[in-house]
């Protein structure tokens, strides 16, 4: 076992530092991230393992803010006649009483990185280069250690990408990468460890390894995160709630199979919050249409559907009556009939014995609500946006997760997935039901081959 690399991440305040480490740490609570100034005013490190292993140690610093008189007086400390190297001159400084007083913020950031095996310099890519950018640069290069600059904030609109490389290579920084902690492009981190690997030779096999590992992992949360969702809607898409006649408790009852969907809604959404190591506190209250983890949308409101633009209509008819989104079996042979017989049609003998009781009850005039083909849609809609946008939401993210117009056609109109279609036949496959059996042999098949549908794109 080899001692991990340690990098400082470096740069003038405000740039982003602990943001960067954030996202590469996937700690949404590492440090103070703030718009104010000089928020970190230590150093903070934390440590990346692959299977036990530490490869990585980051160390967040608190910002450059003087370099100009900073490198006025290390210039200062050379002797008439004396040329010292960076590294000698840095060392010179960090015996001067100014190192404790003056410049304390400053001696902080240089000790890190002399302790360090390489340096990140992180850069606001919006900013113009200022002199006190360029010395700032000066003094960091002065501690002999490997720096790859980071050009932060690339996902902004205004740029001055061309403008900092030519700045760079004037000071012998030829190497650069982009970045953005709150929206990391999809290869970013790849980007960061590869350039990395080229300044320190020695370290590459560990980089290669957190690069295999990261992106191992990456594939294991999205087929973890499509499971959710799949659990989610054979749940609901099994659902079945037996209702009596009178028409009050027929409303008590739809209310109350609404909410039994919200909730379930609202447990996926919260498991693939954890799933990504995003926290509910995350975002701030109110910025979010997911509202402390909730969606702020009315899963029912048939406005929310057309939003999404599901075609309503056809059996919609009948969910007027019942309350929008829920599809109302009387008799057992209106609404959802095809599906049923069909069912029972397909699914043998099995399926015939549990569902006999049910049939004979509609058919006696008793009624069943359960969950409208649309609702599923939009359940699927979302839930598949919110797992993609988590998959590219930094964890410096401070604001709401914003889902773009689903282009989900697939979602939208083309018929249910059979594996949602056979649900619709099995109440014992929803944990919403009274005695679910969610052990199944057939239900975990149809919710492995459903999690494949909605991973794939
Ligand atoms: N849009 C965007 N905002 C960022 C990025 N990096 C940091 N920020 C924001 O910039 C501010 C300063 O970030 P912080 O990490 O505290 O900077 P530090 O002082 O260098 O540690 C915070 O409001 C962050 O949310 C980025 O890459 N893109
Ligand atoms: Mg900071």
């Amino acid at each position: 076992m080899t001692k991990p690399l340690r990098l400082a991440v470096v740069g003038h305040t405000n740039v982003g530092k602990t943001s960067l480490l954030r996202t590469l740490l996937r700690d949404a609570g590492f440090g103070e991230v703030s718009h104010r100034p000089s928020t970190t005013r230590h150093v903070e490190g934390a440590r990346l393992s692959v299977a036990g292993e530490a490869l990585l140690e980051l160390y967040d610093t608190p910002g450059l803010e003087d370099a100009i008189a900073l490198l006025d007086y290390l210039e200062q400390l050379e002797r008439p006649g004396e040329r010292l190297d960076g590294p000698a001159r840095t060392a010179r400084f960090l015996d001067t009483a100014e190192a404790r007083q003056r410049f304390e913020q400053e001696a902080k950031v240089l000790r890190q990185l002399l302790a360090s095996d390489a340096g990140l310099y992180v850069i606001d890519a919006r900013e113009p280069v200022l002199a006190k950018y360029r010395d700032e640069l000066s003094v960091l290069a002065g501690c002999g250690r490997p720096l790859l600059p980071v050009l932060n904030f690339s996902a902004c609109e205004r740029q001055r990408e061309a403008e900092w490389r030519d700045a760079l290579a004037r000071l012998g920084l030829h190497a650069l990468v982009r970045f953005d902690s709150v929206a990391p492009p999809l290869d970013g981190e790849r980007r960061l460890y590869e350039s990395l690997a080229l300044l320190v030779e020695p370290a590459r096999t560990a980089l290669e390894r957190l690069i295999v590992d990261h992106e191992a992992q990456a594939d294991m949360r999205r087929e973890a995160g499509a499971r959710l969702i799949a659990e989610l809607l054979v749940d609901c898409a099994a659902l079945r709630r037996g209702v009596a006649t009178q028409p009050t408790i027929e409303q008590a009852e739809i209310a109350a199979l609404h909410q039994a969907v919200r909730q379930r809604e609202q447990r996926c959404v919260e498991a693939l919050l954890r799933l990504y190591a995003f926290r509910e506190g995350d975002a701030r209250a109110g910025e979010l249409p997911l509202q402390a983890g909730r969606w702020g949308d009315d899963l029912f409101n048939p406005e929310t559907l057309r939003q999404l633009g599901i075609r309503v209509g056809g059996g919609m008819a009948a969910g007027a009556a019942a309350g929008a989104g829920v599809d109302l079996l009387v008799g057992g042979l209106t609404l959802g009939a095809a599906a049923l017989l069909g069912a029972l049609a397909g699914g043998g003998l099995q399926t015939a014995r549990s569902y006999g009781g049910r049939l004979l009850g509609k058919l006696r005039g008793e009624r069943e609500l359960s969950v409208d083909d649309n609702v599923l849609r939009l359940l699927a809609l979302r839930q598949r946006q919110l797992l993609a946008a988590l998959a590219t939401r930094g964890h410096a993210a401070t604001t709401a997760i914003q889902l773009d117009d689903p282009r989900d056609e697939a979602w939208r109109q083309a018929a249910l997935p059979e594996a949602l279609r056979r649900a619709r036949a099995h109440p014992e496959w929803s944990s919403l039901n009274p005695a679910p059996q969610l052990d199944q042999v057939e239900r975990q098949r149809q919710v492995e081959r459903l999690a494949g549908e909605l991973g794939g794109n």
